[in-house]
């Protein structure tokens, strides 16, 4: 009974003299929290067909630590990307999204992923990037035949 009471009373101080070091540490003000949040917002051409592009493309976008949104438009093959600038940058971004198989404006999708990718969701390498979404007739000039 003895030797079990006075593990309980080590054990009793034990945790509290942890509790006042770490109170120690916490008390300790922190100017993170004054700084306020600015996000830094972006948004580039991505290509992709379908709402299960859109969900990979968000999904590779938000695993980027910084990231605080994504919003991809399967009509304009255009991403909206709201992060933190002291945790990534816009290039980290594009590169994730290659990594998933995917090409933006400023890198191209990996080959690796991009057949792993299900086949509603191959998308076409030519595709225009970064459409206004309202023309679509205005493009003669540039055609190659
Ligand atoms: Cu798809």
């Amino acid at each position: 009974m003895k030797v079990i009471l006075s593990v309980a009373v080590i054990a009793a101080l034990g945790l509290t003299s942890c509790k006042d070091e770490t109170k120690k540490e916490i008390d300790t003000p922190t100017t993170e929290m004054s700084k306020e949040m600015a996000y830094t917002d972006i948004s580039f051409g991505v290509r992709g067909n379908c709402g299960m592009c859109k969900n990979t493309i968000e999904k590779a976008v938000n695993s980027v630590e910084g990231v605080a949104s994504a919003n991809w438009d399967v009509d304009k093959k255009k991403i909206d990307v709201s992060f933190d600038e002291s945790k990534t940058d816009a290039m980290a971004i594009h590169k994730a999204i290659a990594a998933s198989g995917y090409d933006t404006e400023k890198v191209a999708g990996s080959e690796e992923a991009y057949k792993e990718l299900p086949g509603c969701c191959q998308y076409d390498h030519e595709m225009m990037m970064n459409q206004s979404g309202d023309k679509k007739e205005e493009g003669h000039s540039n055609h190659d035949h």
